[in-house]
């Protein structure tokens, strides 16, 4: 599909304008959401972490690489939240301390919402208390954390220890994910589970709720 191939090069030359426009044409052409994500902006944003780790990328050119496919998401939000049906849970979500990526945890929240779940997006460099103020703000049933340094990723275990402080732990699950995360280290800090993608962070979520 050529609408894809240049929508996968517009992110990559920080194209802002540029992406916005072919992700409106893909549409138009009638390309799912799901597949716009998966062949053209996911994979673009591969070859930017690529470039970056060569030397060949500066941190700017990474956030306007990232600009422009939050302006794509903007336009996909709406196909993927679409459902209206009754919330199969309650979802808080968040980036942990340190850690300012996002792109990755609004779409796994978007995609959750997409599924039917009732999602609270608490955003990003969250502190632990933030995760415990949110599930009981929004009397969470699942806390979902995000990650993409291995910096930071360490913060996750004091999230669920603060989670169990306040008495939380039993009826909250904790679902984890980000590049650097691994089902290995989800056992480890003893989360309730690991998605590598946002597809699967569906999968995952309905598990956990009973509801797959
Ligand atoms: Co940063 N960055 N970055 N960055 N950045 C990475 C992560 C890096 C791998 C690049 C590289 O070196 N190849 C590297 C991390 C190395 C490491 O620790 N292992 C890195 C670095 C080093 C840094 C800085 C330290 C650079 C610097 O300043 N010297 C700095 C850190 C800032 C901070 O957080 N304190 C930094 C900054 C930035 C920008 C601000 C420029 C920008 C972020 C903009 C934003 O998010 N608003 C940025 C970007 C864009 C990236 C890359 C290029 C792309 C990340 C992304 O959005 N991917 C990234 C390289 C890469 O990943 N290819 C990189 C697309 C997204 C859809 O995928 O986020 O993986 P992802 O999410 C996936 C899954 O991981 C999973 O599902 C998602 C959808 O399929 N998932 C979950 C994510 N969260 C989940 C939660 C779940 C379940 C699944 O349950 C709750």
């Amino acid at each position: 599909m050529a609408v894809l191939e240049d929508l996968k090069a517009s992110v990559i030359k920080m194209e802002v304008e540029l992406t916005a426009e072919l992700t409106q044409k893909a549409l138009d052409e009638g390309l799912g959401a799901e597949q716009i994500l998966t062949k053209a902006l996911i994979p673009a944003m591969d070859v930017v972490g690529e470039e970056y780790e060569r030397g060949d990328r500066y941190v700017p050119e990474m956030l306007l690489s990232a600009h422009a496919m939050k302006g794509a998401m903007q336009l996909l939000r709406p196909l993927l939240a679409e459902s209206g049906v009754e919330p199969k849970g309650k979802v808080v979500i968040g980036t942990v301390e340190g850690d300012l990526h996002d792109i990755g945890k609004n779409l796994v929240g978007m995609m959750l919402e997409g599924a039917g779940f009732e999602v609270h997006n608490l955003g990003t460099e969250l502190p632990a208390e933030r995760f415990v103020e949110g599930a009981k703000e929004h009397r969470a049933n699942l806390v979902g954390m995000s990650a993409l340094l291995t910096t930071t990723m360490v913060h996750m275990p004091e999230v669920i220890a603060a989670l169990e402080e306040n008495g939380l732990r039993d009826r909250v699950k904790v679902m984890v994910g980000g590049a650097p995360v691994t089902q290995e280290y989800a056992e480890e800090i003893k989360a309730d589970g690991y998605a590598p993608d946002a597809a699967s962070a569906v999968k995952l979520a309905e598990r956990l709720m009973g509801k797959a």
